[in-house]
């Protein structure tokens, strides 16, 4: 129903350690210090803001083959896992805010211990499934899909700090939309796993009302899981959300990035959401860091309720004069 309240519970991760640039550990800060906290509210959500996750240093965190600070990796989406898993068996509906994309790793095998089988639905740029031997960059924030996905399991080696990992979802169960800048390796395994995605081909051809009516299809084929949405900012137009470590021309429109976020709401069945990548060091003006923290604001109101054309409590009067 549309007036019943969402429950939201806030997990800030100030992690960047899944990526070389300075700054996205900021990114949790910024989207409260614009309001997130008291907007949710005055839409009529119920919030839990559980604060910051506190990442301790992790010494002689040499590369594992191509893999780049591994352990600080492991061990922070360790501790963001059993964050969300509180989060959720809280009964909240729960928002990760980042630090960059690697943290999907815990946020996802949070959610999936307290949920069991979701839908995930990954807006970005990037695919984001480089194994360990595919990644061309050897920044775990392009790998986090292929250490969740149960069919890419053989793939991954034993990597110090992810002994606590399990592979928890379903290639089936994944739908990309935005996508641009993918590696070969990841455009293979995406083949080779039959993985539904809308590149921003998709979102050109069919309009993105079709495009979400059909990954809700796809979603919903069987039974209805509880989604998993892990936004990643530079989805967006670098035009819209410039503050980021990669942006990719030719993406989202903030219109077409807000329809994802309220129909995803109108399923009724967002259980999770990651807002990540929004990295304030890569705004070349304050002007162009607002306007990303914006964006992401505003996609997270999406999420809960908030519609465009307005909306009204069921016992509105207009006030006497
Ligand atoms: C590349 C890699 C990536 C975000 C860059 C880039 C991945 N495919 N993700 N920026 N947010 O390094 O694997
Ligand atoms: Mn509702
Ligand atoms: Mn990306
Ligand atoms: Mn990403």
């Amino acid at each position: 129903d549309l007036h019943h309240h969402h429950c939201v519970g806030i997990i800030g991760a100030p992690f960047s350690k899944g990526q070389q640039r300075d700054g996205v550990q900021r990114g949790a800060d910024l989207i409260r210090a614009a309001g997130l906290v008291q907007k949710f509210k005055e839409e009529g959500c119920v919030v839990k803001d559980y604060g910051n996750l506190t990442f301790e240093d992790v010494p002689n965190d040499e590369p594992v083959g191509r893999l780049k600070t591994p352990r600080a990796v492991g061990r922070a989406n360790e501790l963001l896992a059993g964050a969300v898993q509180k989060v959720k068996s809280d009964g909240n509906t729960c928002v990760m805010l980042g630090g960059d994309h690697s943290l999907a790793i815990g946020s996802i095998s949070g959610h999936a211990a307290s949920r069991h089988e979701l839908s995930i639905l990954w807006v970005d740029a990037h695919a984001d499934i480089n194994t360990p031997s595919t990644t061309p960059t050897g920044n775990i924030h392009g790998q986090p899909l292929s250490y969740l996905i149960h069919e890419l399991h053989s793939k991954i080696p034993i990597i110090p700090n992810f002994s606590w990992l399990k592979p928890c979802v379903a290639a089936k169960d994944i739908v990309y939309i935005g996508l641009r800048d993918v590696d070969p390796g990841e455009h293979y395994i995406l083949k080779y796993l039959g993985i539904k995605a809308f590149s921003m081909t998709e979102v050109d051809r069919l309009g993105i009302a079709k495009v979400m009516e059909q990954t809700c299809d796809h979603m919903f084929s069987k039974v209805k899981k509880p989604i998993h949405l892990s936004f990643d900012i530079d989805a967006l137009d670098p035009s819209v959300s410039p503050a980021t470590g990669t942006p990719v021309a030719g993406g989202l429109t903030y219109r077409e990035g807000i329809y994802i976020t309220e129909h995803i709401c109108q399923t009724g069945l967002l259980s999770a959401v990651d807002m990540v990548e929004v990295n304030p060091k890569q705004g070349k003006t304050e002007d162009e860091i607002k306007s990303t923290v914006n964006a992401a604001v505003d996609l997270l109101l999406g999420c809960f309720g908030r519609v465009r054309e307005g909306s009204h409590d069921p016992d509105y009067k207009i006030p006497n004069l």
